[in-house]
């Protein structure tokens, strides 16, 4: 069945000019639907259902969490068919369109946009937290057991190192001898690796409903405002940690350089874009954070900078069977520039920390001086 094929099963507006391949992600195949009219767009992804093994999970998750949205963006007075993701149903009406093993789904393409893979202003740098903040705080009351768990343990540090101890063991690419340097890392900053679940386990942070893919490519920014609009995949929503996911962005958004950049003397971490980023993601969360989260956000980027490198390198161990590659060694490229990131961080941790808490007090200082619950609510 061809992509055009596919496409025609979905409500179209139209007729279909061309279909491209689009964007820049590592796990599904995306592309760029022009209809004939040429202003018409949309947005066609076959799942990569190797890895969303639950695709059908998966998809109840983005139907419930897209259709709260609109209705939240819609009560705030916002635009829908900008800020929100809309799915485009099927001629049966239904939310995506399976074809043996594929999965497919269409969304309406949000128009003048543009995504970034490195970040250079601050504007569009705290705007971007700021989209990412709100989108925790609009999620706060949805109840984070009505979503299926898309990838069991997704962020959970502890197991992703077990993988890597048994991905070492197993050395299925016969590529372990080279990476010894590698592992070494990892090995050494072990005991930071459970702080965030234990402190879930412990019940001193929330589970909440969290993006859990917080890169910087997966936000819209509108080109003539520099504002981010629209949060995309949504693949990943599902119950975890606001660290991870204010992390994530961090460890995306305050390298210097691209996530595969090969000359490691341009991966740097970008500490005014840190606190860029604070005020925006404090400001758009407002009071839903807790003290204790607060206190950890520097945490939150460490920790997910070096789970990330450790997927990279526990896939160049595996063989590249999970990231999309380019060339031989991209995974340990990418695994280097993380734990070079990893290093900058380290070095800055503490005044990291500080930047948190001066940007959560000067907002407090214009909110009336009411208080931040001291506890987890879960
Ligand atoms: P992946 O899971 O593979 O990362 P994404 O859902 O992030 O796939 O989509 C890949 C790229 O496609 C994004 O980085 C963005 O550039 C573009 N994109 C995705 N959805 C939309 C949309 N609704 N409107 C405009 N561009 C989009
Ligand atoms: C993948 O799909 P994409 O490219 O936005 C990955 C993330 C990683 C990221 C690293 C489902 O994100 O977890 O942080 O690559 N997504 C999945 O770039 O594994
Ligand atoms: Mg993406």
């Amino acid at each position: 069945m061809t992509k055009y094929d596919v496409a025609k099963k979905f409500q179209l507006q139209g007729e279909i000019d061309s279909i491209t391949p689009y964007g820049e992600g590592h796990i599904n195949d995306t592309f760029l639907v022009t209809m004939k009219d040429s202003s018409t767009q949309y947005i066609l992804q076959r799942l990569n259902t190797k890895i969303f093994t639950n695709y059908r999970g998966l998809m109840e998750n983005i139907q419930k969490v897209t259709a709260v949205m609109q209705n939240i963006v819609q009560e705030q007075g916002g635009d829908v068919s900008r800020e929100c993701m809309q799915l485009i149903p099927t001629l049966e009406g239904k939310a995506y369109y399976v074809n043996v093993s594929d999965c497919w789904r269409v969304y309406v393409f949000v128009k003048d946009t543009v995504v970034y893979q490195v970040i250079d202003s601050p504007d569009v740098f705290e705007n971007t937290g700021e989209a990412f903040g709100r989108f925790i705080a609009r999620l706060d009351g949805f109840e984070a057991n009505t979503l299926c768990e898309v990838i069991p343990n997704f962020h959970n540090t502890v197991d992703r190192y077990n993988k890597f101890l048994t991905a070492i063991e197993q050395n299925k690419s016969g590529r372990a001898d080279k990476v010894q340097n590698e592992i070494s890392f990892v090995k050494a900053r072990a005991d930071k690796l459970s702080l965030i679940v234990d402190a879930l386990e412990r019940k001193q942070i929330p589970l909440r409903v969290t993006h859990n893919d917080t890169k910087i490519n997966n936000v819209l920014i509108d080109k003539s405002t520099g504002k981010a609009i629209c949060i995309i995949d949504l693949d990943t929503i599902m119950p975890g940690s606001l660290l991870y996911d204010f992390g994530d962005s961090i460890r995306s958004g305050c390298n210097t350089a691209l996530e595969d950049e090969k000359d490691l003397s341009l991966v740097d971490f970008d500490i005014n874009l840190y606190e860029a980023y604070c005020r925006g993601f404090l400001r758009g969360i407002g009071e839903k954070i807790t003290v204790k989260e607060l206190e950890m956000l520097h945490l939150g980027a460490i920790i997910i900078t070096l789970e990330c490198g450790i997927r990279f390198l526990t896939d160049y161990l595996d063989g590249d069977v999970y990231f999309k590659t380019q060339y031989d060694d991209h995974n340990l490229v990418r695994c280097h520039t993380q734990f070079k990131l990893v290093e900058k961080m380290e070095s800055k941790s503490k005044q990291m920390l500080e930047i948190a808490r001066k940007c959560k007090n000067n907002l407090s200082d214009s909110y009336t001086n009411r208080k931040l619950p001291t506890t987890s609510r879960l």
